[in-house]
C-alpha cells in the first residue's frame, strides 16, 4: 500500500518533470513567434511609403493581396517602421485623408475611419477611407499624425497615395435638403452564388472637412437580373450596424450580372435611388 503510493507520486513527480519541459519549450516558441518570426503585415502588400523627416523612421500602408485603392470605401493597414524595416510596434498613428484639387483650387477631405488601436495586440493598425475621385482628378494624401511611445517622437507626415476608379462603380452621391450623402457598396470578392452578407456605408458632407457617418437612414435593396428579368428570394434590407455600415442579405441564384437597386430614405424623403453592378 505505502510502496505503491510512492510509486505513484514517484511516476507524477517524473511526469511533472515533463510537463514543465514541454511547457518551457511552448514559452520559448511562443516568445520566438512573438519576437523574430512576427509579420505583422503578413498577407498584405505594401502600396505605399514615405519618410518621416527629423527621425530614422518610415511609415508604411499595406492593402490585402489582390486589392487596390480604388473609389469608394476602402481598408488598409498602417505601420511604423525604422528605415532598416524594423516595426515599431508602441507607436500610435492617426489619419487625415486629404485630396488637393489644384485645378480647381480646392482642397477636401473624406470620410475615414480608425480602429481602437491597442499596443498590447502586436497588430498593425487599421483605417479605412471613403475615397470620393481618383487621382486623376487631384492629389490624394493621408496626412498621418505619430506618436512613438519608446522614444517619444511626435510628427507628422503627408502619404501621397494613388486611388484609380474601378471598373464598377462602388460609390454613389446624392443631394438631398442641401446636404451630400456619399453611398458605397462594400466589395466583396467573396460574392458567391449564395446568401451573401452585403455591407454599405453612408457619410454625408459637413463641410470639406468634416464628413460623418450617417446612422438613421432606411434602405432598401432589390437584386435584379436584368438580362433574365427575374429577382431572387430572402433578401434581406441592410440596417444599420455601427459607425454609418449598413448590414443586409443578399441571395444570388445564379451567375452572371446582378444590378443591386437601392433606395436610401430619410424618414419620407428619398436621398437615393439607384443601383450598382455585380458581376457573378
Ligand atoms: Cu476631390
Amino acid at each position: 500500500m505505502g510502496s505503491g503510493a510512492q510509486v505513484t507520486i514517484f511516476q507524477t513527480m517524473k511526469n511533472l518533470h515533463k510537463i514543465l519541459f514541454i511547457a518551457v519549450l511552448a514559452i520559448a516558441q511562443a516568445c520566438s513567434d512573438d519576437n523574430d518570426d512576427m509579420n505583422p503585415s503578413e498577407g498584405m502588400i505594401e502600396v505605399a511609403s514615405i519618410a518621416v523627416p527629423d527621425s530614422d523612421f518610415k511609415v508604411v500602408m499595406f492593402i490585402g493581396e489582390n486589392e487596390t485603392l480604388e473609389v469608394g470605401y476602402n481598408e488598409f493597414s498602417l505601420g511604423l517602421y525604422t528605415n532598416d524595416g524594423e516595426w515599431l510596434s508602441h507607436s500610435h498613428l492617426s489619419i487625415t485623408p486629404m485630396m488637393d484639387m489644384f485645378e480647381m483650387d480646392m482642397m477636401h477631405s473624406a470620410p475615414f475611419e480608425s480602429d481602437e488601436h491597442d499596443a498590447s495586440k502586436e497588430m498593425l493598425q487599421t483605417f479605412a477611407t471613403v475615397f470620393l475621385m481618383p487621382s486623376a482628378m487631384g492629389d490624394w494624401t493621408l496626412n498621418v499624425s505619430i506618436n512613438e511611445m519608446d522614444s517619444e517622437f511626435q510628427g507628422e507626415v503627408s502619404l501621397p497615395v494613388t486611388v484609380t476608379a474601378p471598373e464598377l462603380t462602388r460609390l454613389k452621391s446624392a443631394t438631398s435638403n442641401e446636404v451630400g450623402y456619399f453611398i458605397t457598396m462594400i466589395d466583396n470578392p467573396d460574392f458567391a452564388v449564395d446568401s451573401n452578407e452585403i455591407e454599405f456605408t453612408i457619410h454625408k458632407r459637413e463641410t470639406m472637412m468634416s464628413w460623418p457617418a450617417v446612422e438613421d437612414l432606411t434602405i432598401e435593396i432589390k437584386p435584379w437580373m436584368d438580362a433574365m428579368d427575374h429577382g431572387s428570394p430572402h433578401n434581406v434590407n441592410p440596417v444599420h450596424a455601427e459607425n454609418g455600415h449598413y448590414k443586409g442579405i443578399v441571395n444570388f441564384t445564379m451567375t452572371g450580372e446582378w444590378t443591386i437597386y437601392i433606395t436610401v430614405m430619410d424618414g419620407d424623403e428619398l436621398i437615393l435611388d439607384d443601383s450598382f453592378t455585380i458581376e457573378l
